[in-house]
């Protein structure tokens, strides 16, 4: 297979990458049978940045073997919770050891910043792995009292082999979440990144190699989502999936499972999360957080708070603030000290975010600031804000996925909960208040399966993610994510039934 070289001579990040572009399967990098490749485009600039192998169906039956291998053979109930744990600590310090080079390799891919990918994606994915570490060897069943006949305890066993589907707005950040707790409940995985950012996990597949991981226990195979990810999706011999991406994808990835094995499915989908700023709260901060809780990362976070709902008595200072605020972030080279905001990540999705604003305008609301594309090379869009909507337009009930907020004026609590519930996505929701209480009685009202009170967008290793409504299936990070990577097995014990 091809190598691909890149010579780093950045403000942030000097030094060199050299990257095996093949197949991981079985612990080696291969050639795909038919051979493709995939254009990976730098998004700063628009222009080529490498050619990678890309997988289809025979190469995921090639993987989904070996991983079946390493799971009979050398990993699974095998291998003790203890070492699993000792091998998943050696790549997490192995991640820890590369974080400037791996944050280098996320901006080049990705576009976003290479301090927000060197202070956020590289320490959340090796926290996240050295969590799951943690959990290695204590995951055990229960035992269950029912008669003095009968003794019964469970064992909570791995599924078997299972696929991860990823997608590019936290490529190697979306990968640990997925590798932590399979790997550290002892399942063997066949992970597909995205084919916009395949770049970090080529990375990752030779640190999983170094960390002494037996062959076949994670083989990645990058591609395209219809070829590769359904492949994936409707393999007979793997028996779960994981998904993180859009809700449109979520459906088709039901599908398959229903129409092949019915293998268990978890689905991190999109959002529009609401963000309450009511009329007590510390405005400072609420204007700080609500701007990360739209902009940060340009806008591509599921958990994005889009909806800012504020009420009418503070409606014209914080929108004076947050206005300012939002002209404050710096676009440029994701690679310059002081760029907070780089280009959005692929030609397609730029287009897609212009294709929101532009109904927005045609809906009749009002282009608050921005509106545009910023710059002439790359896929730069400037903070936009839009004021005068309606509940009914486009621009405030779906998922824009760019740097696009709506500002909306309300006057009392039951009407704002209404409207942040008027939605079908239930991922995340934010409300502001100096008084707990009052937040606190919101937060509880709202359909979101992550409630942030006086804060947005944050998320810790240790606590549960994920969607009510159309915003998934499950619960990624903390103890709650291991349950997705197990099946309990019951075993009832007869001490002296007789029939
Ligand atoms: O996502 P896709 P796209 C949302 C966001 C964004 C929109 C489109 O609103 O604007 O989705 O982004 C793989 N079978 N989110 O088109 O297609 C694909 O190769 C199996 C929210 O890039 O869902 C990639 O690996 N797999 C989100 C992954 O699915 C398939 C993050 C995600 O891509 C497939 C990203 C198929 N038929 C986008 N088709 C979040 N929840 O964070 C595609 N894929």
């Amino acid at each position: 297979p091809s190598t691909f070289e890149y010579s780093f001579d950045t403000p942030s990040y000097k030094g060199k990458v050299a990257l095996n572009t093949g197949l991981f399967i079985g612990g080696k990098f291969v050639d795909p049978v038919e051979g493709g490749t995939h254009d990976v485009i730098n998004p700063t600039t628009g222009k080529l940045t490498t050619k990678i192998s890309v997988a289809t169906k025979p190469d995921i039956d090639t993987a989904v073997k070996a991983a079946q291998k390493a799971f009979n053979e050398s990993w699974g109930l095998k291998v003790p919770g203890a070492q699993r744990g000792k091998l998943l600590m050696k790549l997490a310090d192995l991640l820890e050891e590369h974080r400037s080079e791996l944050a280098a390799i996320e901006a080049l891919d990705n576009g976003k910043t290479w301090s927000w990918a060197y202070n956020v994606d590289v320490p959340g994915a090796f926290s996240c792995i050295r969590y799951y570490a943690g959990w290695a060897d204590k995951n055990s069943g229960q035992v269950i009292e029912t008669a003095e006949t009968k003794f019964a305890y469970t064992r909570h066993e791995p599924i078997g082999v299972v696929g991860q589907i990823i997608p590019w707005n936290f490529p190697l950040l979306m990968l640990a979440w997925k590798l932590g707790p399979a790997l550290a409940t002892g399942n063997a995985i066949v992970l597909k990144p995205s084919e916009f950012t395949p770049l970090s996990a080529l990375r990752v597949a030779e640190l999983l190699n170094e960390a002494g991981f037996p062959p076949g226990v994670v083989n990645i195979v990058n591609g395209y989502g219809h070829t590769a990810g359904a492949a994936i999706a409707e393999h007979m011999d793997i028996d779960k999936v994981a998904f993180t991406g859009s809700t449109i994808v979520g459906r088709k990835i039901m599908e398959y499972a229903a129409k092949s094995n019915l293998k268990n499915v978890t689905l991190e989908l999109g959002g529009k999360s609401p963000n309450i700023i009511l009329d007590d709260a510390d405005l400072d901060q609420a204007v700080a957080w609500a701007a990360h809780g739209v902009f940060w990362n340009h806008g591509q976070t599921c958990c994005a708070g889009t909806r800012i709902f504020v009420h009418e008595k503070i409606y014209d200072e914080f929108l004076e603030r947050f206005t300012k605020k939002a002209q404050a972030l710096k676009l440029g080279d994701p690679f310059a000290k002081e760029t907070n905001q780089g280009p959005q990540v692929s030609k397609t999705q730029f287009d897609r975010i212009m294709g929101y604003i532009e109904s927005g305008k045609q809906d009749g609301a009002t282009v608050h600031l921005g509106g545009s594309p910023h710059g002439s090379e790359g896929y730069f869009i400037s903070p936009t804000i839009f004021t005068n909507t309606k509940p009914n337009m486009k621009i405030v009930r779906e998922e824009i996925f760019g740097p696009v907020g709506v500002v909306i004026k309300f006057s009392t609590e039951e009407e704002v909960i209404e409207q942040a519930n008027d939605t079908h996505y239930g991922l995340a929701a934010a409300v502001f208040s100096k008084h707990i209480d009052r937040a606190l009685k919101i937060a509880h009202k709202l359909n979101a399966g992550t409630c942030w009170v006086n804060c947005a967008n944050t998320l810790d290793t240790q606590i549960p993610f994920g969607g009510y409504k159309q915003s998934g299936i499950g619960r990624e990070l903390g103890e709650y994510a291991l349950t997705n990577y197990t099946n309990v097995k019951a075993v009832h014990i007869n001490l002296g039934m007789e029939i």
